[in-house]
């Protein structure tokens, strides 16, 4: 698609088209790329065993609103059962603030899950220090279940309440950190104003590619 001249062009892959069709590509480092898409996460997939979505989990990992809800809608009732039977850290608490755990993906076109929980951001002790670990905790269990392909929503910035702005230097600051760790990183983004406000700060993080 052709995007405007102040944001990057870039060539439409098939899984953008999936996704949506509109992107943006960084250079995580020499070997890995940042790609911001908008689109829902739920069709997305890079056709490859070694692709997971992260969803926008609670602690009780047992589905919800927003995109979680649109996850175990598209993953199917597997998805349910299989985090149901993730060992509670505490009763009712199968992810705690901040963690991730991953699950098969069932139905979804990408192989695996990993649920992580973000802040509430007007309730959250320190907000910024939980999503930051939920973005390094998706990433390190990501690592190691051999992952090489994962795709982002903006954690917490629906129901949970996180300024877009913020959320987005601590997300793709976080990234930036496993850079060799992932062929690709992806952003699948909902909404047009979460997409150029994603765009926008990783243009003050990273290069462009
Ligand atoms: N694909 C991509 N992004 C989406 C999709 C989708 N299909 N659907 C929504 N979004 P939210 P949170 C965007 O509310 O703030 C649930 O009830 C949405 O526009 O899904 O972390 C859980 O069970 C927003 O930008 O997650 C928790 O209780 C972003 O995804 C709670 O919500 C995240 O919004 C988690 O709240």
């Amino acid at each position: 698609s052709i995007l405007s001249s102040s944001r990057v062009i870039t060539t439409v892959s098939s899984s953008m088209a999936a996704s949506g069709g509109e992107g943006a590509v960084f250079n995580l480092s020499d070997s890995s790329l940042l790609k911001i898409l908008k689109g829902d996460i739920t069709k997305w997939s890079i056709g490859a065993s070694s692709d997971a979505i992260v969803n926008p989990a609670n602690e009780r990992m047992l589905g919800g609103g927003g995109a979680d809800g649109a996850i175990h809608r598209a993953a199917g009732p597997q998805l349910r059962a299989a985090c149901y039977e993730v060992p509670e850290a505490r009763p009712g608490v199968r992810c705690p603030l901040g963690e991730a755990r991953i699950t098969p993906g069932f139905n979804l076109p990408a192989s695996r899950v990993i649920h992580t929980v973000g802040p509430i951001y007007d309730s959250a002790v320190n907000p910024k220090e939980s999503l930051t670990n939920s973005y390094r905790n998706s990433l390190r269990v990501a690592k190691e279940n051999n992952i090489r392909y994962i795709a982002f929503p903006a954690i917490s910035c629906g129901i949970y309440g996180y300024p877009f702005d913020e959320a987005a230097v601590i997300g793709i600051s976080t990234i930036k950190e496993f850079a060799n760790d992932f062929k690709e990183v992806h952003f699948v983004l909902f909404a047009d104003d979460i997409y150029s406000v994603w765009v926008n700060k990783a243009k003050e993080v990273l290069q462009k590619a």
